[in-house]
């Protein structure tokens, strides 16, 4: 997968693009990610990328020209046609079954909406799906795009280390995950639950089974209200 990242603030996703699963991921061809800047479109000698509302108030908009001129120039790096993602508080929430959808695109452009908002042609001009990552205000769609990028490239074919825990987890699921230990077996007095150490398999699955129904019921009902239960269950 290609994913381009049109931003005021491209240095802000290098760090995370090289660090940890997205990182892997990267370093194996798994996916690459391409940042730029909206400034570099900017035709003025002041490289303005906003300007002041017409009808007055207070702010900035993001301007037309450079936002338009970059992605015109990152679609026309390849052929496959990407899929145009804008990271804004007014679109549809990011939930897995979006990231499950938008992880089977070959390419995506995420556009990073700023400062108090865009020039209204930019979201009517270019056609793209509006995605918000939920209800509360970020100064711009850049962490959006952090997140975004994350959930997609984990379920890409071979991001994760082991090829079972991408389908293993929650929401995937549809419950929350059961509660994990490692080393050491008691810590200040806390104990890892007997029957972790049994080596019955069978007896441990259920276990997790029964943890993971009972933390969802109790913290997110909501998640069980749509789901199908096993007989076990
Ligand atoms: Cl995508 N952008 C901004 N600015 N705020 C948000 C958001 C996006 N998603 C939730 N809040």
């Amino acid at each position: 997968m290609r994913i381009d990242v049109l931003t005021l603030f491209p240095e802000v996703f290098e760090p995370y693009v090289a660090s940890s699963i997205v990182g892997r991921a990267v370093a194996q061809g798994i996916v690459s990610i391409r940042c730029t800047s909206f400034r570099d479109f900017a035709s003025d000698r002041h490289r303005s990328v906003d300007d002041r509302p017409f009808g007055g108030g207070p702010g900035m908009v993001l301007m037309c020209g450079p936002v338009f001129d970059a992605l015109e120039h990152v679609e026309a790096q390849s052929e496959t046609k990407p899929l145009r993602i804008l990271l804004t508080p007014q679109g549809e929430k990011l939930t897995q079954s979006v990231v499950a959808e938008l992880a089977k695109a070959p390419r995506l452009v995420l556009l990073c909406g700023h400062y108090e908002g865009f020039d209204e042609r930019i979201r009517t001009g270019i056609a793209a799906r509006e995605i918000s990552i939920g209800d509360y205000v970020l100064s711009g769609g850049e962490p959006a795009a952090m997140v975004l990028i994350d959930a997609v490239v984990r379920l890409l074919p071979g991001a994760l280390g082991d090829e079972a825990s991408a389908a293993d987890e929650s929401f995937t699921a549809g419950t929350l995950e059961y509660p994990q230990f490692t080393r050491p077996r008691e810590f200040r007095g806390m104990e890892v639950p007997e029957v972790l150490l049994s080596g019955d398999h069978g007896k441990i699955a259920a276990w997790r089974r029964e943890q993971s129904l009972e933390r969802t019921l109790e913290r997110r009902p909501d998640l069980l209200e749509a789901r199908q239960y096993m007989a076990l269950d």
